[in-house]
């Protein structure tokens, strides 16, 4: 059986341990001092490195991993062996290999690929650059022999797709030795304990980002020990769909004599690996710092006889999420957004944004970077970047800016270009997964078969356009077809990745297009068209005056939502809830979209003309016929501030601040809720309404009723990881608060990691929990069974809108020792505080 086989097979794999803490012990040992670095040693002292790969073998370890983490030119010329490349990692995989042939058939010789000392994203190296130095390291080791490449301690996720495209590239073209052995590519990046990697990416946004380059294997090594690592494991056997590696540190390390020292023992060590063998469908298992032979003899032990019970396979497979994730250097975005659609910001278009141009046509790129997070602000979930401008050079000016962008940038980046060296310009900077915007058929596929082999080589989401040789599609049918056309060209081409079709819209603004039904096609289009969806919405009304295009970019979202849309191109600017648009000015748009009349587009022009810009606001009801309740109940749907501080007073004239709370601003949200879900409210709109419910709540903390209690009780409160939602958590803060209650709150999507740290540093007494999403739920679970494991059974009380009684009293109750409460709303929280 070859590596490949046995990974699929699903068995457990045990590797080696370290190899730098024990290649140090070993030279001091033997006082051995003059190296410049640890791969020269596989020339000089070849016997040390040997009798480690020894100690490991003799302790069960099936995969040894060859002395060759430094060993690309890159870090070899700090060392003055540049020239040297070659001959070292010859050394190091043949010092392995005969040493693996010496146990019975079954052990594997891993190659490992470290990061080198330089930064990408940071700008200390250019991508380029390393993917060639991988290369040429990846190609020696594959004709010296290796089973696996093994990419290694990565810290910084632009470095670890160089080394993983270079490994990729080695592969493709260099001729694997006679044996045919299928040679795995496994990676493994480092996650410090301040729970990311050290530019700030998560474990969802290095899964994203890492997995869809093709690799055998992921997982997590170096910089701590098991236990904090197990909460990024537990994301990967969430969601992760290949084999999960777990390489921990012998500990987290402490200075002990002026040494580094590996606190866990062997014993508690190979506990650990057992745990997430078993619990978290880790597949390999091995040491990194400070483990040696007895780590590893003792994970052998207790894993051997597990391991071949079939039904104790590892079923990651089983557990593949079906989502698809992009990424920004720091997290990841799934392209299936529930509530429909993804939205995409639209301000960083040179074509379409004054602002962005005017930046750019300054050559001030930092500005122009600075405008991703304003629009992460307003609820875009990634953001198009669109730079091609006549007279300026494309290429230079997006590689300028996705450069500030992978860093400046919360969220993912979608790529828009139709040139090939402009998208390769640009992704050589991006970190995380992109999306390419777009490919179509105008020329043949001529063009499209270039952006797609970009796309497989940095695992990036296409956008396809409905365009082939005779243009753009204009009817539904004609839409599906070059669309069906084009999905079959990237299979052939090789492309297996997720794509975006965009059946395209005319502007209704051309007489001739409204006649024909544009907007109705794309429609039909949308619902007909197996693949994900994708439209530049506000193309339908260009050409029109501002108040006309937002009536029929608003309508039209609707619609294309109602239709089954999947990610809309929108600048919120351009469009309005639907509920503030009148009836007939809402049926006059629709009649425009599907062209139910003869003459619908004059009779819009001048439907427009004639009101004048009045059309953003209900005409129906005046606000002096409403009681200030129902004008407040206004002010959240509508996500308007204005006045707010005054409006509440007035209103606590007549009532208390609970009941103002609980009657009107509660039920409020609810309804915003309940129009975001059934697609009557967009996104931004939902965030407008937050912001003035969290400055609600916030003029209204000083009136809710107070008692006073001695005994201070320190509560540990926050949003759980992966959710944004802090208005409840932040009102049960205050409530506490202002009864005495002393609360340290974490703030939103957090990893149960910060909530120990939280609770060892402060001694709090009970962990508040919240959280809204559905899979917020099973957060809490996880968090549960992790504070359990960890020792920690604090009582906790969990609230948020998606849970329920039940859940928390049966299931979460079920998974921990300690006593768990379930919160309705912030007074129900304040009532347990107390009885507790
Ligand atoms: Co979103 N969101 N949201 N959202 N959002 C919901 C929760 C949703 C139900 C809306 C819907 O679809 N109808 C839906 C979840 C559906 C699901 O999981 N199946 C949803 C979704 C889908 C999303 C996104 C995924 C949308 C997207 O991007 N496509 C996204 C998620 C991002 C993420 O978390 N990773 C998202 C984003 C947002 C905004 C950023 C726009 C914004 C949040 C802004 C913010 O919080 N800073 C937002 C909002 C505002 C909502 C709704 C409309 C309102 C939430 C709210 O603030 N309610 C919400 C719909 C709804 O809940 N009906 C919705 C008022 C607040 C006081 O109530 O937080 O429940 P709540 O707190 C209550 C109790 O639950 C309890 O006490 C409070 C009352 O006193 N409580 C505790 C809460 N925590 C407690 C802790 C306790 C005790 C009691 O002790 C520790």
């Amino acid at each position: 059986m070859n590596f490949t086989e046995l990974l699929k097979s699903g068995r457990v794999i045990v590797w080696d341990g370290a190899m730098g803490t024990n290649l140090t012990l070993k030279c001091v040992r033997a006082g051995v001092f003059k190296f410049s670095c640890n791969e020269e040693l596989n020339l000089t002292h070849p016997q040390i490195v040997r009798e480690i790969h020894e100690e490991f073998l003799a302790a069960g370890a099936q995969v040894l991993e060859a002395n060759t983490f430094g060993a690309n030119r890159i870090v070899l010329a700090e060392h003055g062996l540049a020239d040297k490349v070659r001959e070292i990692n010859f050394a190091a995989v043949r010092i392995a290999k005969e040493e693996i042939k010496k146990i019975p058939p079954g052990g594997f010789v891993a190659a490992d690929i470290g990061p080198t000392s330089r930064l990408p994203t940071l700008g200390h190296i250019s991508f380029n650059e390393m993917v060639e130095a991988y290369k040429e390291q990846a190609s020696i080791l594959i004709e010296a022999g290796v089973d696996i490449l093994q990419v290694v301690t990565c810290q910084d996720i632009l470095q670890t797709k160089a080394a993983v495209i270079g490994c990729k590239e080695a592969l493709s073209e260099v001729i694997v030795p006679s044996d045919h052995r299928t040679i795995a590519l496994v990676v493994t990046i480092t996650i410090e304990p301040s729970g990311t990697m050290l530019l700030g990416t998560d474990i969802g946004a290095a899964l994203a980002s890492v997995a869809s380059l093709g690799i055998d294997a992921f997982g997590l090594n170096c910089a701590t020990g098991p236990a904090e690592m197990e909460e990024h494991l537990r994301y990967l056997s969430d969601f992760s769909p290949i084999p999960i590696v777990a390489l921990p540190n012998a500990g987290l390390p402490e200075i002990k004599d002026g040494k580094a020292h590996y606190p866990l023992g062997a014993d508690e060590f190979a506990e650990w690996m057992e745990y997430f063998v078993k619990e978290l469908g880790v597949q390999i298992v091995g040491g990194c710092c400070g483990t040696t032979p007895e780590h590893i003899a003792e994970v052998r032990k207790r894993l051997s006889t597990y391991l071949p019970k079939s039904e104790n396979l590892n079923t990651y497979a089983l557990k593949h999420s079906s989502t698809s994730f992009i990424s920004s250097l720091y997290s990841a975005v799934s392209i299936d957004q529930e509530p429909r659609p993804l939205i995409i910001g639209e301000r960083m278009n040179i074509n379409g944004s004054k602002e962005f141009r005017e930046h750019i046509l300054k050559d001030d790129f930092d500005a122009a970077a600075q405008m991703a997070k304003k629009q992460a602000d307003t609820g875009a979930h990634i953001l198009d970047l669109s730079i091609a401008y006549a007279g300026r050079d494309e290429v230079k000016d997006i590689g300028e800016i996705s450069r500030r962008l992978a860093k400046t940038s919360p969220l993912p980046i979608m790529v828009d270009s139709t040139n090939p060296d402009a998208i390769s310009a640009a992704l050589s900077h991006l970190g995380g997964r992109s999306v390419i915007n777009s490919i179509n058929l105008e020329d043949g596929g001529a063009k499209a078969k270039k952006i797609i082999e970009i796309a497989k080589r940095h695992g990036s989401v296409l956008v396809a356009l409905t365009i082939d040789e005779e243009g753009m599609a204009l009817t539904a049918d004609k839409k599906i077809s070059v669309a069906k056309r084009i999905v079959e060209f990237c299979m052939d081409h090789g492309f297996t990745g997720e794509i975006f079709i965009d059946p395209l819209t005319f502007t209704l603004a051309d007489p001739k297009a409204a006649e024909f039904g544009s907007g109705r096609e794309t429609l039909e289009a949308i619902k007909l068209l197996k693949q994900r969806t994708i439209l530049g919405v506000s193309n339908i009304s260009y050409g029109l005056k501002p108040d006309a295009r937002r009536v029929l970019n608003s309508v039209f979202l609707h619609e294309t939502v109602l239709a089954g849309l999947d990610a809309a191109i929108v600048h919120a600017g351009q469009i309005l809830p639907l509920h503030k648009i009148d009836k007939p000015t809402q049926q006059l748009a629709k009649d425009l979209i599907f062209c139910r009349k003869k003459g619908i587009l004059e009779e819009f022009l001048a439907y427009f003309e004639a009101k004048n810009a009045k059309t953003d606001t209900k005409p129906v009801k005046t606000s002096k016929k409403l009681s200030k309740s129902d004008i407040l109940r206004g002010k959240i749907l509508d996500g308007d501030k204005t006045g707010l501080a005054e409006l509440i007073k007035d209103v606590l004239t007549g009532q208390g601040a609970e009941n103002i709370l609980n009657d009107i601003l509660l039920p409020s949200m609810q309804k915003v809720g309940d129009m975001f879900g059934a697609g009557e409210l967009q996104l931004p709109f939902v965030l407008q309404s937050a912001e003035v419910m969290r400055e609600a709540s916030d003029i209204l903390s000083p009136y809710f009723k107070a008692c006073n209690i001695k005994e201070r009780c320190k509560m540990v409160l926050a949003t759980v990881r992966g959710d944004v939602h802090d208005i409840g958590k932040n009102l049960v803060d205050i409530i506490l608060t202002n009864n005495g209650y002393k609360v340290h709150n974490l703030g939103v999507k957090q990893p149960v990691e910060a909530v120990i740290k939280a609770v060892q540093e402060t001694g709090a007494g009970i962990i508040g929990l919240s959280g809204l999403l559905v899979q917020s739920c099973l957060v809490m679970k996880e968090d549960l069974i992790e504070l359990n494991h960890r020792q920690i059974n604090l009582p906790i009380i969990c609230g948020g809108a998606a849970l329920t009684r039940k859940f928390v009293e049966d299931e979460l109750q079920k998974v921990y020792k300690g006593k768990v409460y379930y919160a309705k709303d912030a007074f129900e929280g304040l009532k347990i505080m107390r009885s507790l």
